[in-house]
């Protein structure tokens, strides 16, 4: 570990290239693995090749890279290799990345970040044992941001977990008579339906289920599904009808029976998942508030009072001011504060403890 703060490129190129890495890797999609891109560069600066990782289980982007130049010819002997993150050095479901640069004959090799998964992670060594220069830590931030979750979730090893809150003034998520659709406007919904296009799983409790009938899918703003399906996952002891929208029919469902989160995490962790949207209902907010199980809040604030309902947040404990829970505005993704139609989106982080 550490490598990627040992050098700084002094090479002005270097920054330029890691940008078009960077800009290839999200193509790719998440989950389980991060999201990597990789571009190659020869001696006289022209880009040879480049590559991006589709997701688990296909290849690398180093890999993808070399495949790609192989593909046309192209002799990486002697080339730069640009990869937003640090090649691994381990076999998994594919790799390791280390090998295959050096077997291609690759003479520099500039990463922006560690590999923080620990079996994967030492490719930086071996690739300097190879003789190869190695340099880290270029567009570090940009790339940090990139993974922000899945670098969460493996630091953890828990997924990253987001909760989402759409709310009234007085913090209702539903009326007294159980309305609760919609608090929000429709163009908070279609952001809260373009994260769910990105996360790996919603997660919401049985009793929601049992009450909303969610479908809990990402749809774009003209109802159709988007491309990429969150897994929906449902948490806690009350059976889950077997008509239960939630359950579709593209085996992306599973059911938690659990009311403790971590343990719900720590499960979903196991298949692959790295980031978690919890939206409710109130007992699961509670449970993952109190436990400290939440990494990032985002909250739709609707310009309603309702005076009776359902409160977002029920008794988490806390007897005292100086004992409340305190959160920090987040700028990043999509900023701290920003108007959606007639709603506030307010996104902020656990403040530390
Ligand atoms: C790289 N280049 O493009 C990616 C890397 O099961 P596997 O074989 O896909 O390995 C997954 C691990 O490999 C993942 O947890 C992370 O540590 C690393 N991902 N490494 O050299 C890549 N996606
Ligand atoms: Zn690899």
């Amino acid at each position: 570990r550490g490598a990627a703060s040992a050098g700084h490129s002094k090479v002005p190129a270097d920054g330029a290239f890691m940008d078009q890495a960077l800009g290839l890797a999200i193509h790719g999609v998440r989950g389980a693995n991060p999201l990597v891109g990789a571009v190659a560069v020869g001696r006289d600066g022209k880009v040879l090749a480049s590559g991006w990782h589709r997701g688990a289980g296909t290849a690398h982007a180093e890999a993808d890279a070399i495949a790609n130049a192989a593909r046309g010819g192209i002799d990486l002997t002697g080339a730069t290799m640009y990869v937003t993150l640090e090649p691994c050095n381990h076999t998994g479901r594919t790799g390791p990345c280390a090998q295959a640069l050096i077997a291609a004959g690759v003479s520099r090799v500039v990463y922006a970040i560690d590999d923080p998964h620990d079996a994967a992670s030492g490719g930086a060594g071996t690739l300097r044992a190879a003789g190869i220069d190695v340099i880290g830590g270029v567009r570090a931030g940009e790339a940090t941001e990139l993974n922000r979750q899945w670098l969460g979730a493996v630091a953890a090893r828990r997924p990253f977990v987001t909760l989402h809150l759409a709310q009234t003034l007085d913090s209702r998520i539903a009326a007294e008579d159980g309305t609760s659709q919609w608090i929000t406007c429709p163009e908070s919904l279609a952001d809260n339906h373009a994260i769910r296009a990105r996360i790996d799983a919603i997660l919401v409790g049985s009793q929601t289920v049992a009450v909303d009938n969610p479908r809990l899918t990402a749809r774009t703003e003209d109802g159709q599904l988007a491309d990429h399906q969150p897994l929906r996952a449902v948490m806690g002891l009350r059976e889950v009808p077997d008509d239960a929208a939630v359950r579709g029919d593209d085996g992306r469902f599973v059911h938690l029976r659990t009311q403790d989160p971590a343990a719900a995490l720590s499960r979903l962790f196991d298949q692959g998942v790295r980031h978690v949207m919890v939206e409710g209902g109130a007992r699961i907010i509670a449970a993952f508030l109190s436990a400290n199980l939440v990494d990032e809040l985002i909250v739709y604030q609707a310009p309603t009072i309702l005076g009776s309902g359902k409160n977002a947040v029920t008794d988490l404990g806390v007897r005292t001011l100086a004992d409340a829970q305190r959160w920090t505005w987040d700028e990043s993704g999509g900023g701290a504060v920003r108007r959606l139609g007639c709603d506030l989106r307010l996104h902020l982080a656990p403040a530390a403890h």
